[in-house]
């Protein structure tokens, strides 16, 4: 899908900014022909949840309403307009003028809808339902219930069934974009570097919707130069010399496709790409043809107010922070991030690891890990209880179709911390993996990041991810407090991994320890900023023993919200920065070492 930008042909109305809310408690009904009658003023795009001093707003699962009234200048009126909406968790029906004209499914993916027809000279009304519950159906998965009181009022619960708060809201931008009527509706880049001679064959396919005589591709570089063009909706070009992008040296081409009737321009639309070469080969991730280290996190879309709603400035400081720190990489822990972080990735050369909203799939997740270790008693029914399969290809075809022409994208996460070692795994997660791979026009690696239950004897679907990618904190959930132990757990895994799958590269996407900014001990302590950064020391330790070991993302980059929960003071205090973005102790240790790792070239065999 295509991200709404102005061009000669196309322009772009935001609807950011107070709309009206209401929350639904099922007293009323309310009609959305008719304005919100008891509405109060909303941020978007933000979570609701954190612009209220009412815990009941806060705390509300089940459904919610948005409103805003608009008009559409005349100037575009005999365009073809669409509504795009960036994201709105978890799904959303919405009306424009009363009518309903989109219904989507699924928080962290955009959705959009032709509203030529609906549109009236004058205000506008966009009405939009939205529902914040989880279940066995959805991703992320929830544990739904539901209590219907002696007066007949429902009250619903969604207990998370993963950590981070269940923020919700409309929370990327909602667009109006116009186009021509006939229109070029998707473009697919696929670059293919020639690292012999340093040239690229790039192939550009145009999707269009209508009557063109022709579709031009010309690319410029940066400088705005051309260097390659053709008359052709499916062209294959040629770059010499090419630019390479490479992590923290993002080198970004410009794609202008332009429609043409009688030899004039009808449509015209631009996309960012950078020629690169990801490849999982003999225990390494290569990256133009060099071993990459990942060196880096797993994130949030996390940030005080704005909840999970799109905040730029802390993304553009998150970038600023993970450079300043040596760090090249992330994973877009647990969901698809905006298409603006995506873009600002593109260009500042920040690795990505993209994941989908799949978390949660494991029906036993916070009991205790050594019940079910080893053989059968590891079923804790999770594949015959969810009923997530529709909802996951759902969304790994919206994140792919959204992500596919993006260069700091070099591999796709399909889950997080599933119940692969229950019996079913394997056979829940082949389609997917092969949904992934067929869609992919790039034909990245793919890959699920496991936690400890799921390990080289017991993960039943191990098999299928390219690069081996564990969650794992030994010295915090395991070996609580007790560092040494932690280490030589830590080092017997990795050797048992690294003998069952040779060539499988291996890294740690998840590994940290609360850590409350400000407490110290001299006796390393848990929870206490030394505790953090010993944690931390001692892994580095093992990691540059094991030679497929490619990458290092610690959790997590900054302190994060989560519902109520004994371990949460004030939700999850893992971050290396706090949730204001400052830092904790093991910031000075982390620079010093990852500024001394290179991105390319760490590992060499
Ligand atoms: C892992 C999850 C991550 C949590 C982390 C933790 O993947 O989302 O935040 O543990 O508990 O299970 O800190």
């Amino acid at each position: 899908m295509l991200y709404p930008i102005f061009t000669t042909t196309r322009s772009v109305m935001d609807l950011s900014g107070i709309w009206n809310f209401q929350v639904d408690d099922g007293q009323e009904v309310i009609d959305p022909s008719k304005k919100l009658t008891n509405a109060q003023v909303m941020a978007v795009p933000a979570s609701f949840n954190d612009q209220t001093v009412n815990p009941e707003i806060r705390e509300h699962s089940g459904f919610f309403w948005y409103e805003k009234e608009f008009e559409i200048p005349s100037t575009v009126l005999d365009q073809r307009l669409v509504l795009r909406f960036g994201s709105a968790t978890h799904e959303a029906w919405a009306y424009l003028n009363g009518q309903e004209i989109t219904h989507h499914k699924g928080g962290f993916t955009p959705f959009e809808v032709e509203i030529t027809p609906y549109i009236v000279e004058g205000t506008n009304r966009l009405t939009v339902k939205l529902s914040n519950i989880l279940d066995y159906t959805t991703l992320p998965v929830g544990n739904y219930s539901e209590e219907v009181d002696d007066n007949g009022k429902t009250t619903r619960k969604v207990d998370e069934n993963f950590v981070f708060f269940n923020y919700a809201g409309i929370h990327r931008p909602v667009k109006i974009y116009s186009t021509p009527h006939d229109y070029i509706s998707d473009v697919t880049i696929v670059p293919d570097a020639n690292l012999t001679d340093h040239s690229a064959d790039v192939q550009i396919s145009v999707d269009t919707i209508g009557h063109f005589d022709k579709v031009t591709v010309t690319v410029k570089d940066e400088d705005g130069t051309v260097v390659a063009s053709a008359d052709d909706s499916n062209a294959n070009l040629k770059i010499e010399d090419a630019h390479y992008w490479a992590p923290l040296k993002a080198y970004l081409y410009k794609a202008i496709i332009s429609g043409w009737v009688n030899g004039k321009v009808v449509d015209c639309y631009e996309e960012p790409f950078g020629i690169r070469k990801v490849e999982v080969k003999a225990g390494q991730f290569l990256i133009n043809g060099e071993p990459f280290y990942f060196k880096g996190f797993g994130k949030h879309e996390d940030t005080y107010v704005n909840g999970k709603g799109l905040n730029e400035a802390y993304n553009v400081l998150d970038i600023n922070l993970m450079k300043s720190i040596g760090a090249n990489s992330f994973r877009t822990s647990h969901y698809p991030y905006s298409d603006e972080m995506m873009r600002l990735c593109d260009r500042e050369g920040i690795v990505v690891i993209d994941e989908t909203p799949a978390v949660g799939l494991m029906v036993s997740f916070n009991f205790v890990t050594a019940a079910v270790k080893g053989g059968n008693s590891s079923d804790d029914g999770t594949w015959r209880t969810l009923k997530t399969a529709p909802a996951h290809r759902q969304v790994i075809e919206e994140m792919i179709d959204r992500d596919k022409n993006h260069a700091c994208v070099v591999m796709w996460s399909i889950a997080n911390e599933a119940a692969n070692f229950a019996p079913g795994a394997y056979e829940y997660f082949k389609p997917l993996f092969d949904l992934a791979k067929s869609l992919d026009p790039q034909k990245r690696p793919c890959t699920y990041v496991s936690l400890l239950l799921s390990l080289p004897d017991t993960d039943l679907s191990a098999d299928l991810p390219d690069v081996l990618c564990l969650n794992r904190y030994y010295g915090w959930y395991n070996d609580f407090g007790d560092l040494k132990v932690a280490e030589s757990h830590i080092r017997q895994e990795l050797q048992d991994w690294q003998k069952k799958y040779p060539d499988k590269p291996i890294m740690y996407t998840e590994y940290g320890a609360d850590t409350v900014a400000g407490l110290h001990s001299n006796y390393h302590e848990p929870f206490t900023e030394e505790y953090q950064q010993e944690y931390f020391e001692v892994h580095s330790k093992v990691f540059d023993e094991i030679p497929n070991f490619i990458g290092e993302q610690l959790w997590n980059f900054a302190d994060f919200q989560t519902k109520f929960g004994l371990n949460r003071v004030q939700g999850n205090k893992k971050g290396i920065f706090t949730r204001a973005r400052e830092p904790k102790m093991v910031v000075n240790y982390l620079r010093n070492r990852w500024l001394n790792i290179p991105d390319l070239g760490y590992k060499q065999k």
